[in-house]
Order: C-alpha cells, then sequence, then structure tokens
C-alpha cells in the first residue's frame, strides 16, 4: 500500500524536479520508467543537455590555445566549471582541480604519478574491504610493480569498516589510504573525517573515493582534510566522461606529469620538455570540453536544489524503502550500516538477482544486478551477486511501492 513520504524536507517538490528529467517521461515495456539505477549513473536534468548543445551550436572550439571569439569563449565555460568545482568541494584554489575522465582516471593519475616516485618495496597501501574495482585494481598494480603490500581494512557484517583493525594496519610503512567516501554496493558512509586524521597521524596520505558520495553529500576537502578527493560527472547529473581530481596543490606540485602531450607543457625541444603549471601539468591533449561544460550546468542544478535538501530527502526515501523491502519474506538487504545512503541492496532466497532484474525490467523498473564492480564484497557476504535499488532525489515513494509490488510478483513467479 503507498503511503506517502510524511515530511519532505520543507520546499522539497519532487514532482516538479521530474519535470526537469525528460528521460524519466517515458514507458518501458508499457510501463511508466522507474529508475533505480543512479549509483551508476544519474540521469541529465534539461539544463546540462541544454548547456552541451549550446556548446555545440554556439561556442564550438578547441580551449586554451585559440585568441578567437569562439576560443574564448569555449575557454571560459570550461574554465568556470573548475570555479564551480572549487565552490562545491571547498578547495583551497582551482590549481587543485584536475579534469580528468572519472573516478577511476583520477585514481589511477594518483597510483601512477604519486605512487612512481613515493612507493617503495616494503611500502604499504591501505584500501578497504568495500571499495569499487577502481580502488583496487591500481593500488594492486602499483603494489606488483614496486613489491609493496596492499593492506585491507575489514568490515562487519552491517558492512561498516572496523576502525580498531584500521588502526592496528596503520604503520610507518603506510604511504597511502585510499578508501571510498561512500560504498556503491552497499551505500556505508565511512567516517573519513575520523578515518583521515588517524592515516595522517600515522604519516599516510589519504585519498578519498568520493564517486558516491558528491551526488548525495555536502563535501568539504578542507574541512576533511582529504589528500585527494575524486568525483565523477556523470553520477552527479553531468555527462560522462568528465570527472575531478582534487589534491593539495603541495602534492600535486612534487608530482611527475601523468600523461605527456599538447597543454601539459611549457617549452619543448627535443632535448628536454619543461612542465605547465597546475592543473594543466596533468591536463595532456584536448579535453572532454563540453562534458566539462555540462558537468558546470550539473553543478549549478544541484546547487540550485540544495545537497542539504537532497540528502534529507534521500535519507526519507531510503527509510521508506528500508521498510517496504524488510516486509518482503526471504529477501535479506545487504549492507545495513548505521550511517547510509540511499542505496539498497538485497537477495532473495532461492532466486537469481539476474533473475529479479529481468522480472523487474518488464515492469519497467531499472535496477542493477551483478557485483557491482565489487566482488570482494559479495566474496565477504558469500553472495554472487545482489540486486541494487539505488535512489536519487528525483525518485518518489510511490516508486518504491512499485519496487516492493514488483518483488511481490517475482516470488510468486520463482516460488
Ligand atoms: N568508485 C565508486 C565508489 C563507484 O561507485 C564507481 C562507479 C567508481 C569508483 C568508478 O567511477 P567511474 O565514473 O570512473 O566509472 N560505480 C558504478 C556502479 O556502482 N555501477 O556502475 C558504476
Amino acid at each position: 500500500m503507498s503511503t506517502l513520504i510524511s515530511t519532505v524536507a520543507a520546499g522539497f517538490d519532487v514532482e516538479k524536479i521530474r519535470q526537469d528529467f525528460p528521460v524519466l517521461k517515458q514507458t518501458i515495456h508499457g510501463n511508466p520508467l522507474v529508475y533505480l539505477d543512479s549509483a551508476a549513473t544519474a540521469q541529465k536534468p534539461t539544463a546540462v543537455v541544454d548547456a552541451i548543445r549550446k556548446f555545440h551550436e554556439v561556442d564550438c572550439a578547441n580551449i586554451h590555445r585559440g585568441v578567437h571569439e569562439l576560443s574564448q569563449r569555449s575557454t571560459a565555460a570550461y574554465e568556470e566549471t573548475r570555479a564551480k568545482t572549487k565552490k562545491f568541494l571547498n578547495a583551497k584554489s582551482v590549481t587543485e582541480l584536475i579534469f580528468v575522465r572519472g573516478t577511476t582516471e583520477a585514481i589511477n593519475l594518483v597510483s601512477s604519478s604519486w605512487g612512481r616516485t613515493n612507493v617503495k618495496e616494503g611500502d604499504e597501501i591501505v584500501i578497504s574491504a568495500m571499495e569499487h574495482h577502481s580502488n583496487i585494481v591500481p593500488w594492486q598494480m602499483l603494489c606488483e610493480e614496486k613489491g609493496a603490500k596492499l593492506r585491507v581494512i575489514p568490515m562487519n557484517d552491517r558492512g561498516e569498516l572496523i576502525l580498531e583493525e584500521y588502526e592496528k594496519l596503520l604503520n610507518p610503512r603506510t604511504r597511502m589510504v585510499a578508501v571510498a567516501h561512500v560504498s556503491n554496493a552497499l551505500g556505508t558512509i565511512n567516517p573519513i573525517r575520523r578515518m583521515i586524521e588517524m592515516a595522517h597521524r600515522a604519516g599516510a596520505l589519504v585519498l578519498i573515493d568520493g564517486a558516491q558520495a558528491a551526488p548525495h553529500l555536502k563535501v568539504d576537502v578542507q574541512a576533511l582534510d582529504a589528500d585527494f578527493y575524486t568525483l565523477s560527472g556523470h553520477k552527479i547529473c553531468g555527462p560522462t566522461g568528465i570527472g575531478i581530481l582534487y589534491g593539495k596543490a603541495k602534492l600535486l606540485n612534487a608530482m611527475p606529469p601523468y600523461q605527456g602531450g599538447g597543454d601539459m607543457i611549457r617549452t619543448v625541444t627535443f632535448e628536454k620538455t619543461t612542465y605547465n603549471d597546475l592543473p594543466y601539468k596533468f591536463e595532456a591533449g584536448t579535453p572532454n570540453i563540453a562534458g566539462g561544460i555540462g558537468m558546470g550546468a550539473a553543478l549549478d542544478y544541484l546547487n540550485r536544489i540544495g545537497l542539504d535538501q537532497i540528502a534529507a530527502y534521500e535519507h526519507e526515501l531510503l527509510v521508506y524503502g528500508t521498510a517496504q523491502l524488510e516486509q518482503i519474506p526471504g529477501l535479506r538487504i545487504i549492507g545495513t550500516a548505521r550511517e547510509k545512503a540511499a542505496v539498497l541492496s538485497f537477495v532473495i532466497e532461492g532466486i537469481h538477482p539476474h533473475d529479479i532484474g529481468t522480472v523487474l525490467d518488464r515492469q519497467g523498473i531499472a535496477v542493477r544486478t551483478g557485483h557491482h564492480c565489487a566482488q570482494p564484497v559479495m566474496d565477504w557476504f558469500h553472495i554472487p551477486a545482489t540486486t541494487r535499488a539505488s535512489l536519487a532525489f528525483y525518485n518518489t515513494s510511490a516508486e518504491i511501492d512499485k519496487l516492493a509490488a514488483g518483488l511481490r510478483k517475482v516470488k510468486e513467479i520463482f516460488s
């Protein structure tokens, strides 16, 4: 039975917000689309689509290299996004924000560039048991290359990191702690402020994978004292292929370039190249200009709604959704952390997640099934996969009711 969410954050009008997302207005297999896969990628509001369109129709030119009007316009619009991101993350300076393809490239940049010069045999890198493959594999590659050791913070049955065990892992050999702000598979919000403090006390740096946090929580990299922080544009309602690596200027300045090419140089001769200043030192080649401009529109859009409003509304959806799913016999929620973002991962006894996903799709309900690029999480819970409904501020309680009804149908079919 549909129960409306009682106290939506003041002024939060979800039906009005939904009007901003044309993609939501369609039917799938004859049913209205219920999009519950925002952790994979968030949908794009008209403002973002329009900004990308305007760039291509009106301002299209390469950036940083033309005196002509179009190049100046596109450079200004692209660089404006850097300034907006500075505000969004509360970075000290725009020079600390590097445009990348997304979180995956941001982490690879740090593991390659910083890792190449700062990690040696016998050093240790600490990650956590709930990391996305993007925050495992680059560090594993670095450790293999350097003869360093990858150490893993364990978690408990709720999917919360065990800080006492984390404390024990930290030692003078620890060079880097790389941990997700929010887990994509479990929804856990990690106590990163405390974890950063602990790492710093041990003399280690910290990279925070913010892919799943930035769309849902207010982030302040200075208050957190994060050394590196990553975000993916496509998860904050922007386009794919664009994201940000934040790094403290003194660290980025000391790191060698990641890739060589145009824009990252100051002078080139066949004998020697000198490199450009931050942030351009890490931005070789023509970037995703349209993507950067689209991401700027996404930041404006999120700011207009307000991250606090978004967080409050999504929390209500999470509480409501958890209560609805818990009523389904045989359903077990995977990831029950006390501090949790709006991710509902679950298994149903005797039914494979792919079957659940397929039956839901026939009803127009889009969920993710599989290991969510977090295979070690699945291994830890001794399950091959989960079904994951990940919520965003454009979802409604009525959509959660549809999910619950859809799951009851799944049970009827497979029982
Ligand atoms: N880190 C986390 C915590 C993520 O959730 C993801 C993507 C990444 C890193 C990689 O981000 P990308 O933008 O570079 O791809 N997560 C998911 C997901 O949960 N389903 O599809 C992609």
